[in-house]
């Protein structure tokens, strides 16, 4: 009796999951910036220090409410390295959101988001909601591009511009729940 109604509770839920509306968003930027730190502070609230490099993609999914209803995130986390190039272009079809990352230490990283936007752009039919996340804000003393270099660049390619820290936490959700919201407005003035 415990296992009937066991598994008709699982039925119930995995229907009501199956059909909730689903998001797909794509994390890119340069290799090591940090897409995969925010999007495991995202999913799972964890951050570590130790780095090892994305194998051509990683996966995290949750369910999240935006503007009250419960909706079915997919969060692709592509690797930054030119190996994986041919696994990013098949990976990128249908998706309705993207941030593009980089590490606020590193010269090298910022110079490569117009690279990133363009092969977004390049890719992506339609055109997803991209937001800028300048990563790993809480090494201050380490940092080299400053807030309002990142800022102009987000303002002249007219996106929203998010100060993170996977270390802290800081705005990660902030940033995640706003890309969220854009893209379910476009798709409601879309439909
Ligand atoms: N201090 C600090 N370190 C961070 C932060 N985000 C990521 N890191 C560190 O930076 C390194 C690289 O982070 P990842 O999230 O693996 O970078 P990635 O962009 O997924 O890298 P690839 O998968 O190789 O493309 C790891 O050692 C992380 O712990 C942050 O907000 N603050
Ligand atoms: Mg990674």
């Amino acid at each position: 009796m415990v296992e009937d109604e066991r598994k008709d509770i699982e039925s119930k839920v995995s229907k009501h999951i199956h059909n909730l509306k689903w998001l797909k968003i794509v994390g890119v930027g340069s290799v090591g910036s940090g897409k995969t730190s925010l999007i495991k502070y995202f999913c799972e609230n964890k951050f570590s220090p130790g780095y090892q490099p994305t194998v051509g993609v990683d996966y995290g999914f949750k369910i999240e409410t935006v503007d009250d209803k419960e909706v079915r995130i997919h969060l692709w986390d592509l690797s930054g390295d030119d190996d994986y190039y041919d696994t990013r272009i098949e990976l990128y079809g249908k998706t309705d959101g993207a941030f593009i990352t980089y590490d606020v230490t590193s010269t090298n990283s910022f110079d490569s988001v117009n690279f990133w936007y363009n092969e977004i752009n390049r890719i992506c039919n339609p055109k997803p909601v991209v937001l800028l996340c300048a990563c790993k804000v809480d090494q201050a003393n380490k940092r080299v591009i400053s807030k309002e270099k990142g800022e102009e660049w987000a303002k002249q390619h007219r996106m929203g511009y998010f100060e993170v820290s996977a270390a802290t936490g800081e705005n990660v959700f902030h940033m995640y729940n706003s890309l969220f919201l854009t893209i379910m407005k476009r798709q409601l003035k879309v439909a």
